[in-house]
């Protein structure tokens, strides 16, 4: 009776509810299924097959999505090579998968007609119902696979034949998976999907099912390891129990083809094995991490190897005893040596705790990398990749690429992108990374004069060189959408695709994941690729431009708008603005010399405003507000303009989403989980416009030529409203509120009532948004009249729906717009907020909006 009552109920909504679990592999029926059908192989056979492991998975997984996509129940039969096929009609269609050594192993004559392949790549050709999907190892076969069912399920099920290799072998992703909730961090650093879905309570978790389920998303990508545990490594992460732990998740894993990796904390000998150093080059030491590896690899034989930071923010490393970085790493590749593991140093060292803003000119974060790297080239052993964030500083919205990728030509790079949204709106706010990805990717160096793009360089081509490759910080969660957002794995998808294949286009890319993820109606492709294509340019407009970094609070949370906390800290994030100027001077002749780290050619062009592309000016100048940029515009007036761009084009979402409800594939569960995000955005990016702007108006003195920065004719503040029960409140940092102030229940206990007679508007429909604060520790109500009618009552629940990063403070991370739309308003009605406060929420209110039709502010 219960199924019953459930059929029907996705019967009415159309498209069954989802998720998001199954992400991009969800195997849905496709539209001409029917004509597919007799395009299927009858049979699905898999060679030399071995249960948990990646060919025999192929078959599986080939089985399932033939069911699924098409409709048809295909069986698998597996066969050991050298026998040959059994009891096979011949008028049978086959669909063959397995490694070529296989292959040819019962088919000696086709090696020769094969296809070269390297070390994960996939030969796929289908032809009249025969499929034959060969991996140069096993995980390439279910790569093939996995091409093969996901042009199925975008509906094409016509011949075709393709070769594909990876252009890196290191396609890794990290997670930032702390062994204990609580802290700062909670369970994952950065994350914003939930608690980790490997640890809990110091221990690894028991069920692990979502560590198999995660594995299987990212070898449909071409991921080859995941490191599961916080680069901030806990030494306990080594005890014999969590290591026993680790090797159950590396079996979740190794059905996908998906090796583990582990973070260590460069302390460990001494903090968890109890030496009285941890001196790399201390034969003590060295011997202990020798044991270390031994354990593991005696519990996990296909351990991929470590990753390590080290003397950064506060983690312990080799410079502690004055030891190289290479000493560092070395220390860790002699010791996987033996197992043919290998090590992913990051070049992420810097000291935040005594750069010096006022007392150095010449003192520079950026610096850094370059810096500790420096005659480093030639001393790493040939199982080290150093692991060089795409920036010099830290993920933010637009950086230059790191000049350390140029440097090194000995030692093979991998390039550190982040797929959780950590300084880009952490999953709360739509932003397709691809295309700056994209960018960074294809950055040519110059070096010696010759192209030599990051991708190039990370790819072992431009100096020849074994390893090298991606790490994606990823940070998935508990929560069934693994990002916190259903849109947000348009990231990870990408990320994996571009992996494999830099050239990738990213809007390619996103409208196969549209199709694969939802559907392929031409309207949710096109209107998914629009808001997408948009979504960086818009934030980058929106949070900081001209290359000044993500305007973000560096201090706290990473997320709401914060432009004063860059500078007078040792973080280096610095954008040194004063009254007149702005941007960091990172040139040779003047600053802190970072230009030099280029190649001749990129440092002639950053060393000089003139030739310095606009989106990087302030990057690598120090300029008066007043400058004018290539597009003729001043640096002050583009701040205004850009941050009034890039919050209009996040107005335009909600409205281009609202269009696909009821669409093919946009369930409602889905299809509301979006629209709560994205309506979201539209407000949190005014709340970033405004208080950019005004900050800069405040520094600078210089008006909006405009006119809008700071004149607001359709708002009240809610400080001037009659308050009974409310008072004012000095909002800290000031421009987290419209006029600085907000208002604030008076006691933490009694209800509070804000009041204003609307004299001044014209009877006739509006509008009207609420600008109000959710902290993250209570759950205040708000309620909203027009004379006698409710209008509209919400909570301070944004905690619960989103995952961003919490905050107890009443600034621009928590504030937030509701908006009631098509209200009527007659002049002279009494507008009236009531707040009833929750815990430590006192019911914030910093403006109500009266917007006429087409207007937002
Ligand atoms: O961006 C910063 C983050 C830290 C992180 C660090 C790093 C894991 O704010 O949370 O620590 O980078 O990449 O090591």
């Amino acid at each position: 009776m219960r199924s019953l009552l459930l059929l029907a109920a996705i019967g009415l909504h159309g498209a069954a509810a989802e998720d998001g679990l199954n992400a991009w592999l969800r195997y849905a029926r496709v539209d001409n299924a029917k004509h597919c059908q007799s395009k299927l192989p009858s049979t699905i056979v898999t060679l030399n097959a071995t249960e948990g492991f990646p060919v025999y998975t192929a078959g599986q997984e080939l089985s399932k999505g033939f069911d699924g996509i098409i409709g048809k129940k295909v069986d698998v039969d597996s066969i050991v090579a050298s026998r040959g096929r059994r009891g096979h009609k011949s008028r049978d269609t086959t669909a063959t998968v397995g490694t070529v050594a296989a292959y040819v192993d019962s088919n000696p004559g086709a090696a020769a007609r094969l296809p070269e392949l390297i070390d994960d790549g996939f030969h796929v050709s289908v032809s009249c119902g025969n499929v034959l999907i060969l991996g140069q190892n096993e995980r390439g076969a279910l790569y093939g696979a996995f091409h093969y069912l996901t042009r199925l399920a975008q509906g094409d099920c016509s011949d075709f034949t393709l070769t594909s290799n990876p252009g890196a072998p290191i396609r890794w992703v990290n997670q930032w998976d702390n062994m204990q909730d609580g802290g700062t961090h909670g369970s994952v650093e950065r994350g914003y999907g939930g608690d980790s879905i490997f640890f809990w309570d110091g221990k690894v978790r028991d069920d692990l099912t979502r560590a198999g389920q995660y594995a299987r998303l990212l070898a449909s990508i071409g991921i080859n390891a995941v490191v599961v545990n916080n680069v901030n490594a806990d030494p306990k992460t080594l005890t014999p129990a969590n290591m026993d732990g680790l090797a159950r998740i590396a079996n979740a894993f190794r059905p996908y083809g998906v090796q583990l990796g582990v973070s260590l904390n460069f302390a460990a000998p001494q903090t968890l094995g109890g030496l009285s150093t941890f001196d790399p080059l201390d034969q003590g030491v060295i011997d202990w991490w020798q044991g270390i590896a031994d354990a593991l690899y005696q519990r996990i034989p296909d351990m991929v190897g470590y990753l390590v930071k080290a003397n950064s923010e506060g983690q312990p490393g080799p410079m502690t005893y004055n030891r190289t970085l290479a000493d560092g790493a070395n220390l860790f590749a002699r010791t996987l040596k033996p197992h043919g593991g290998i090590i992913l140093f990051r070049a992420f060292v810097y000291d935040h705790r005594t750069l010096n803003q006022t007392l150095d000119w010449k003192a520079d974060r950026a610096n850094a990398a370059g810096d500790y790297f420096e005659g480093l080239d030639d001393k790493f052993d040939d199982n080290v990749a150093i692991q060089i964030k795409y920036g010099p500083i830290d993920f933010q919205v637009r950086e230059p690429v790191s000049p350390l990728f140029s440097h090194l030509r000995k030692t093979a790079s991998a390039i550190e992108l982040q797929i959780t949204q950590e300084y880009l709106g952490q999953q709360a706010h739509l932003v397709y990374l691809a295309p700056m990805w994209k960018e960074l990717l294809d950055f040519d160096f110059r070096v010696d004069g010759k192209r030599s793009t990051t991708a190039d360089i990370v790819g072992g081509r431009r100096f020849p060189r074994k390893l090298g490759g991606f790490a994606g910080v990823v940070n998935v969660g508990t929560n069934t959408t693994w990002l916190g957002s259903h849109l947000a794995m348009s990231n990870l998808y990408a990320y994996g695709k571009l992996a494999w294949d830099a050239s990738a286009s990213p809007e390619g890319v996103l409208k196969e994941w549209i199709k694969l993820t939802f559907s392929d109606d031409h309207k949710v492709v096109d209107v998914i690729t629009k808001m997408s294509m948009a979504s960086w340019p818009a934030y980058e407009n929106y949070s900081g431009n001209l290359g000044i970094q993500t305007l973000t609070d560096i201090l706290l949370g990473h997320y709401g708008p914060n432009p004063g906390s860059q500078d007078g800290n040792p973080w280096g994030q610095w954008t040194r603005a004063d009254a007149d100027s702005i941007g960091m001077d990172r040139t040779v002749w003047n600053g802190t010399g970072f230009t030099g780290q280029y190649p001749p050619e990129i440092a002639a062009m950053y060393e000089r405003p003139e030739t310095t592309p606009d989106n990087l000016m302030l990057w690598f100048h120090h300029v008066p507000y007043t400058h004018k940029l290539k597009s003729g515009k001043t640096v002050i007036q583009h701040f205004y303009d850009a941050h009034y761009e890039g919050s209009a084009t996040a107005q335009t979402f909600p409205q281009l989403w609202r269009k696909l409800e009821g669409r093919r594939g946009i369930d409602r569960e889905r299809y509301e989980h979006v629209l709560y995000r994205l309506v979201y955005q539209a407000g949190h990016s005014l709340v970033w416009r405004d208080s950019v702007n005004q900050f800069y108006f405040n520094k600078s003195s210089i008006p909006d030529a405009r006119g809008r920065v700071g004149n607001h004719p359709y708002r009240i503040e809610a400080e001037a409203m009659s308050l009974e029960g409310y008072r004012a409140y000095r909002v800290s940092p000031f421009e987290a509120a419209s006029g600085a102030r907000c208002i604030v229940t008076e006691t933490n206990s009694t209800r509070a009532t804000a009041s204003a007679v609307l004299d001044r508007v014209a009877t006739g429909r509006y509008d009207v948004a609420v600008n109000y604060y959710d902290m993250a520790l209570g759950n205040a109500t708000w309620e909203l009249y027009v004379g006698a009618d409710r209008v509209g009552r919400w909570k301070g629940d944004l905690e619960y729906n989103l995952g961003r990063a919490p905050s107890p403070y009443i600034d621009g991370q928590t504030a937030a717009r509701v908006t009631f739309p098509g209200v009527k308003i007659k002049r002279g009605s009494t507008l009236k907020i009531v707040g009833t406060p929750d815990g430590l929420e006192p019911a914030p209110v910093d403006y109500i909006s009266i917007l006429p039709e087409g207007v937002v502010d």
